[in-house]
């Protein structure tokens, strides 16, 4: 494939001539390896050092084995992509750049055998004139000469006076040193992730050729653009007047001169009719630096609002800007899809009114959509591929649409992967996915000097600037656990030099990047941390208008968001050891992958639960350096997935080492699923408590690789036995069981999410595992109203030991609600159903279920049916090779109940022969040694 070019014609007078753009991306490249260049293999862009290598079959795939490690070399080496530049028109009078979307990370730029610049931040926009090399031109080669990234990492840090932190504040998980270096942190290894640091033009690249005629000084090309829509007068982080009319603010960064007296305009269409809703002149328009910028108020009347996913429709609009001459004359247009919708976490003091309905004094920490407060239910989404250039629009879509189909309204973009590129947010603006962002800095402290903070600036700028029209953008966030893990590690290890590296952190996150966010968008509320107490103070006129809270609290009340991991699984079900505060942005425990997933990274004689293999690939804990024979923290996180099993449930013990390591792998993602659960519904009923909990967003939506971790979706997208389970206790309006072990308190909640009441029924009965009712205990059903946001007791008992025999009872428990979807106003019947038993299921008396399963080729679903007793966890698997998700799995089955099971096909298969490979389980199979 070569180098692509296109001619921008332009509609005007004739002394003006077309500009040329030429897309460098294709594989018109060679990739070798400087100084030994005993490496020539073809290239490409947008791609990655390792992914051209593969390509060539210089080495295996990355993700087999333990490439992990077996690789370092590649990261260890210098890269040089080289091209020469097809189409490139050297002898006309142009004005002619270089654009670069991105760099991964290091690199010298040689163009026409000339040096040109050198890079050293991969979330930057490079670009660079290089007119007067090509005048100077006879072969027109582009060289871009990337240097390890690990090295240089080790060299910067060994530079005088630079910067140190006590031990044990930056986290290193393989490659140490990322934080002085502007490139994927999670590139130096994580601990669910690979550490391949690799290397290449990770995004597209492209040659802008500007006509340049004597008398024209206008040709300009729109290289980045940030238009922000907000409600007249609002500011960062505070709930604006929704009856305001909108404010558009556009501002475009230009290659070229802009002349004197250039004008903005602007157009927006409905972007599902294409029909124009308004059109006009932007006003206040300002030129500097290679910017113009100008704004509009606009009717809010004419203009739908946009919703995340389950509160109303995705509304949204094309809106074109166009740079215009004092002629007339169009001379640069862009255009992105947008939408209209506030959203501003709220920090703010609990007010009277809200004291008065019985919140707990202290600070707000919730979203609020268009005004509404709404519960944020959703996970966090790591980069889905250690290789950015390898992740298609495909798979992506189909993340989101297990994101959607799970129930899920926000996903918090965790902060030490990449910005997102925009047609991630564009799935997620049209999906109605909110994305709590965040930038690119975690689990360690960041140097402070000039150098290092001017480079993250052009960062901050460049990626605030180019997602700011994206709807679906919710929050930007400065960093990850910063506040609540770094800060706190530096009090505790070195609390005499506390005070000088909060002043940094302050620097970087309190003065540095909140003025650009606030500079370039008045739409986005700001957070320096992910997890945090919120501030004391927000004063727009203060140089930092941020003062934070840090642990200045006052007993009795309720700050922030919650981070909570406790790998003691024996009291992962005790409700008392979870985090009480106003939202949960992160929670979790890892679990192993399946079977299928494994096949495809991990050869068959390493098919065992802690084969070296397996245990290398497992990052929890991670290697805290390159050392590979030290298996004592990797064991202890395959120890927790073993406890966690063995303490929860009957234990896999097969005959056939395949099937037994398939079930061990099952049994440590039912712990999972089980666990979040029994959090998530916490939080979700804390919504009704003093606490006023309005989020829960689990750790970790999806997997970068296939390996133990936290995530719901492996690699390949299938789901693991966590993502049905969260899609199931996301609905609306749910039913849940709290029981304290202790004092044998149990009370049952029905709890909703819906902006008005809903009215149901809630029905209990127990069973025996062999399905028979117990009668001695009553539990008469009850008619309930859920509160809008809000949750209602509808059952209260003690369990005492001589009332129940704990190991052969099961309370099963069902809703049927009426209620309203926000923003509709038809009727919706709700279900949920539960379980709940008082002691492990380990010790259950469990029974052969005997589980039948059926396929209809008239309705094209499975009928699953337990004959003979209750099956609990219940699970249809299906084949390596293919992706499908089940409408539900891991549910309970009572005897004599058959359960109708439908699916969504997404990729592998063209036949219907799949069917029949099906299978069902339940938890009762583990106690089976066939
Ligand atoms: C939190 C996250 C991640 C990490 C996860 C699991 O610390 O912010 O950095 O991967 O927990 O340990």
């Amino acid at each position: 494939m070569s180098n692509f070019k296109y001619l921008v014609g332009l509609l005007v007078a004739p002394t003006v001539i077309s500009q040329s753009v030429i897309d460098l991306s294709g594989s018109s490249w060679t990739l070798t390896n400087p100084p030994y260049n005993n490496i020539s293999v073809q290239g490409s862009v947008p791609s990655q050092a390792h992914l051209d290598l593969y390509a060539s079959h210089v080495i295996t795939d990355p993700y087999y084995g333990l490439n992990d490690f077996a690789l370092r070399w590649v990261a260890n080496s210098n890269w040089t992509y080289s091209t020469l530049i097809a189409d490139l028109d050297t002898s006309r009078s142009t004005q002619t750049w270089l654009l670069f979307h991105g760099l991964d990370t290091f690199t010298s730029v040689v163009f026409c055998q000339q040096p040109v610049a050198s890079t050293n931040n991969q979330f930057r926009q490079y670009h660079f004139d290089v007119s007067a090399l090509l005048s100077n031109c006879t072969l027109p080669t582009l060289s871009i000469n990337f240097g390890s990234a690990p090295l240089i990492a080790d060299q910067i840090a060994v530079e005088p006076n630079q910067e140190t932190w006590p031990y044990g504040v930056e986290i290193i998980y393989e490659l140490p040193n990322r934080q002085f270096i502007r490139k994927e942190q999670s590139d130096f290894g994580w601990d669910w992730g690979p550490a391949f640091a690799p290397a290449g033009i990770w995004q597209p690249a492209y040659v802008v050729q500007l006509s340049m005629p004597a008398n024209a000084s206008s040709d300009v090309y729109v290289r980045n653009s940030d238009f922000d829509i907000s409600r007249m007068g609002q500011l960062n982080n505070l709930p604006p007047n929704q009856s305001a009319p909108w404010l558009l603010n556009a501002s475009l960064d230009v290659l070229g001169t802009l002349p004197p007296g250039a004008a903005l305009s602007y157009v927006f269409t409905n972007a599902s009719t294409n029909e124009t809703v308004s059109s006009g002149d932007l006003t206040d328009v300002t030129c500097s630096n290679g910017t113009i910028t100008g704004m509009a108020i606009l009717d809010p009347s004419i203009y739908e609002l946009w919703w995340p996913r389950g509160l109303g429709p995705q509304n949204l609009y094309n809106l074109t800007v166009s740079v215009v001459d004092c002629n007339g004359t169009t001379l640069a247009s862009v255009n992105k899809r947008t939408g209209f919708r506030t959203i501003v976490l709220n920090m703010g003091v609990i007010s009277d009114e809200q004291l008065a309905q019985g919140i707990a004094p202290g600070n707000n920490w919730h979203f609020e959509i268009n005004g509404h407060e709404f519960y944020a239910k959703g996970s966090n989404f790591i980069p889905p591929d250690a290789f950015w250039p390898r992740v298609t629009g495909t798979k992506m879509q189909q993340l989101f649409d297990s994101v959607t189909a799970g129930n899920q309204n926000m996903l918090r973009v965790w902060a030490s992967g990449a910005y997102t590129p925009d047609f991630i947010y564009d799935i997620a603006d049209k999906e109605g996915v909110l994305m709590w962002s965040e930038f690119e800095f975690g689990d360690a402290l960041y140097p402070t000097d000039q150098d290092f903070i001017d480079n993250v600036a052009e960062e901050v700028a460049y990626n605030v600037r180019r997602v700011n029209h994206h709807p679906s953008l919710a929050l930007w966030a400065g960093g990850n656990e910063l506040e609540s893990l770094e800060l706190q590690n530096v009090n505790q290890t070195a609390p005499d030099q506390y005070d000088y590296y909060l002043a940094q952190y302050e620097q970087l996150f309190l003065n540095t990047i909140i003025n650009i966010v606030y500079t370039n968008s008045k739409s986005i509320s700001y957070i320096p941390s992910s997890t945090t107490n919120g501030y004391l103070e927000l004063n727009f006129s203060l140089p930092e208008p941020m003062i934070e809270r840090y642990d200045n609290k006052t007993p009795g009340s309720v700050y922030g968001d919650t981070d909570y991991y406790n790998y003691d699984s024996s009291v992962a079900f005790n409700y008392s050891s979870y985090p009480v505060g106003r939202f949960a942005n992160e929670f979790g425990y890892h679990s192993m992958p399946s079977l299928q997933s494994w096949q495809e990274a991990v050869s068959s004689e390493d098919l065992y639960f802690n084969s070296t293999t397996i245990q290398l690939r497992n990052h929890h804990y991670p290697p805290g350096g390159l050392n590979t024979s030290n298996f004592a923290n990797t064991s202890k996180g395959m120890g927790e997935m073993t406890i966690a099993a063995e303490t929860w449930y009957p234990i896999p013990s097969k005959a056939d080492s395949l099937a037994n390591f398939s079930a061990w792998c099952h049994t440590t993602q039912i712990f999972q699923a089980d666990f979040y659960k029994s959090e998530i519904q916490f939080y979700r009923r804390g919504s009704g408590f003093p606490n006023r909990q309005l989020g829960s967003l689990y750790w970790q939506l999806e997997d970068i690789w296939q390996a133990p971790s936290w995530a719901g979706i492996e690699y390949n997208g299938r789901w693991k036995v966590l993502h049905y389970i969260a899609k199931d206790i996301y609905q609306p309006v749910i039913i849940s069981p709290f029981y304290n072990i202790t004092t044998g308190d149990f009370q049952i909640y029905v709890t909703s999410d819906l902006w008005s009441p809903a009215t149901g029924t809630a029905t209990f009965q127990w069973y025996q595992w062999d399905g028979s009712p117990i009668t001695n205990i009553s539990t008469p059903s009850t008619i309930f109203t859920v509160g809008a946001l809000n949750t209602t007791r509808v059952y209260a008992t003690t369990i005492v030991n001589s009332t129940l025999n704990y190991n052969n009872a099961v309370l099963y428990m069902n809703i049927t609600a009426e209620g309203q979807l926000p923003n509709t106003d038809t009727t919706t019947t709700f279900t949920h159903e539960n379980f709940f038993h008082a002691r492990s299921l380990a010790e259950a008396e469990m029974m052969d279920p005997g589980i039948s399963l059926t396929y209809s080729n008239d309705t094209e679903n499975f009928t699953v049916e337990a004959t003979s007793a209750i099956a609990v966890w219940t699970w249809l698997d299906y084949p390596a090779g293919m992706l499908l998700n089940f409408d539900s799995n891991g549910f309970l089955l009572l005897p004599g109940q058959p359960r109708e099971v439908s699916y969504t096909l997404k990729s592998g298969t063209t036949n219907g022969s799949w069917v029949d490979q099906v299978t069902v389980e339940s938890l009762w199979n583990n106690t089976l040694a066939y």
